[in-house]
């Protein structure tokens, strides 16, 4: 048996990129209750400054979204990360595994201290220490696989790391698990900045496609989508065309095809972008109308939380009680 699990945070509305890069791998993968974990991160989203009322906003959002996009409750765990305490304890016996310079070299640390230092906002300790709280999150559950987008894998290379130190000092305790991503789209791009990861709390609202866009909404943006300079035509070629590969990618993503092949069957970028809008808003409709009805039943969503967590805290407990033991703490 190999268990699953990924998670997402609760920082703003989630978007195509979510949705390509990791909540359609989690979807696809047919899993039975205790193989396949999900988990709306949301003391992750306390790493940057944040409004405690949309917070709990955005992780109800995220939740009805999962289970909108296709999540069903009898084939995986869905739960609420806060509500499993296992994840902050084991963090802290991680943090005694780490050290502060592997930390540093962290991609996404860099980026975010520097965003947070730039705006004046001070730089909190824990976007220093989220990756061994995402650790934390992986191996509590002796994860095997972990389905993310590309941005996620120096993270998942650091709790591989730390799993194996933990194992070799203290004795076998951890799952050593290995990232997957999917083949096409596994990092979506801004439109408005391709060179840039399409996220979530990006500064470029034109540039991202949320899920829950209205179907105008996400016309204009790919309409708007900038190409790249030059009279080049339509070719895929990531490094040097990165807004039109970007397209293709997308319409690969959304039609299974290959974006080589696609490339192809187009002399101009109006009917690719038309392509690709449509492709998008139709791949998107059934979430978003799942969502509006799931929305109006909050109570529903609430007692999946609920389920979730305790199935997962069963999981959790006996694993983290066993790193305790192994670390050399008193049992109570
Ligand atoms: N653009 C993307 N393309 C492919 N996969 C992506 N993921 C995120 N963006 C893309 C994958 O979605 C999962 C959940 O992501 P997250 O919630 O951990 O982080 P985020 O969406 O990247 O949002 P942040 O970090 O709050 O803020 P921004 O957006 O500013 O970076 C993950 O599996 C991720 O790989």
């Amino acid at each position: 048996m190999t268990r699953i699990f990924s998670g997402v945070k609760p920082t703003g509305h989630l978007t195509l990129g979510n949705y390509l890069g990791a909540v359609r791998q989690w979807v696809a993968a047919e899993q039975k209750p205790d193989e396949a974990l999900f988990c709306v991160v949301d003391l992750h989203a306390l790493t940057v400054e944040h409004d405690p009322a949309r917070v709990r906003r955005l992780s109800r959002q995220a939740a009805t979204l999962l289970l909108a996009a296709g999540l069903t409750p009898e084939k995986c765990t869905l739960f609420v990360q806060s509500h499993v305490d296992e994840h902050a304890r084991l963090s802290y016996l991680l943090e005694c595994t780490a050290s502060d310079g592997e930390l540093r070299r962290m991609v996404q640390y860099k980026e975010k201290a520097a965003k947070a230092q730039a705006s004046g906002e001070g730089v909190r300790l824990s976007l220093l220490t989220y990756p061994v709280l995402m650790a934390a999150d992986i191996l509590a559950y002796r994860t095997g696989e972990v389905p993310v987008g590309e941005d996620q894998r120096q993270h998942v290379e650091l709790t591989r790391d730390l799993a194996v130190r933990f194992n070799q000092r203290y004795g076998y305790t951890f799952t050593v698990p290995k990232a997957t991503h999917p083949v096409v789209a596994a990092r979506v791009m801004d439109l408005q900045d391709p060179t840039s990861k399409m996220g979530k709390s990006g500064d470029t609202g034109p540039g991202v496609v949320f899920i829950l866009d209205e179907p105008e909404a996400v016309r204009k943006k790919v309409m708007r989508a900038v190409t790249d300079s030059g009279d080049g035509g339509v070719v895929y070629d990531p490094a040097a065309r990165p807004g039109v590969s970007n397209l293709l990618d997308i319409l690969a993503a959304c039609t299974g095809g290959e974006p080589t092949a696609l490339a192809d069957g187009y002399t101009g970028y109006g009917a690719l972008k038309r392509d690709v809008a449509d492709a998008v808003v139709e791949l998107l409709r059934p979430v978003r109308v799942r969502h509006a009805e799931l929305a109006a039943d909050p109570g529903t969503v609430e007692a999946v939380l609920r389920a979730g967590a305790g199935r997962a805290r069963a999981i959790a407990r006996p694993v983290v009680d066993e790193a305790y033991r192994a670390i050399g703490l008193l049992e109570p």
